[in-house]
């Protein structure tokens, strides 16, 4: 297993629409085993393959706390079949925009489908946490990220922040 480095806005390769996976096979299951490994090290709850640098519709995530026991999941090919019409905000941070959050509005249930580890066909109810990212890693594979629900006067601003970061930590 190898932690792989996560890619950061405004990289262009987080806007493409990742393609569906045509079969769960033992390279898929090494491309997960990474992403939870990357996801992991980075301290993220949940990560998006495109966010490594693979465009297929792939999602790992945890969110058991530190502590508790590891509970990853494994989202291939995952589809919304139900949002409701309730809305919530919450806050968000993404791995590929450091250190930025900001609160974002997204329906407060939603319905899934989706290949789990081994491909077998699961159904998802979720709301809360599980719910918030879910959508937000849903988002990654069509390209998008949680500034992109902003205003575009709070993405430019988050967006210039990183800069002056990434300018800054190159400095030292
Ligand atoms: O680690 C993450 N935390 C988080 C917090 C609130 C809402 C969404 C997330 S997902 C993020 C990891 C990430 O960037 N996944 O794409
Ligand atoms: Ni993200």
């Amino acid at each position: 297993m190898t932690v792989r480095p996560i890619i950061t806005a405004p990289d262009p390769r987080l806007k493409a629409v990742s393609a569906p996976v045509e079969t769960v096979d033992d390279d898929l299951r090494a491309l997960m085993d990474d992403m939870l490994q990357s996801m992991y090290a980075a301290n993220g709850i949940g990560l998006a393959a495109i966010q490594v640098g693979v465009a297929k519709r792939v999602i790992v995530m945890d969110l058991a706390r530190e502590g508790e026991t590891p509970q990853p999941r494994y989202f291939v090919n995952p589809e919304l079949v139900e949002l409701s019409p309730e809305r919530e905000v919450s806050e968000e941070g993404c791995l590929s925009v450091p250190d930025q959050y900001d609160k974002v509005e997204r329906a407060a249930r939603i319905r899934a489908r989706y290949l789990d580890y081994d491909g077998t066909p699961r159904d998802i109810e979720a709301e809360g946490l599980l719910a918030v990212c879910l959508q937000h890693e849903m988002d990654h594979l069509d390209g998008l990220l949680f500034i992109d629900h902003l205003s575009k006067l709070k993405r430019d601003m988050i967006l210039r922040r990183l800069a002056k970061a990434r300018r800054q930590s190159a400095a030292e």
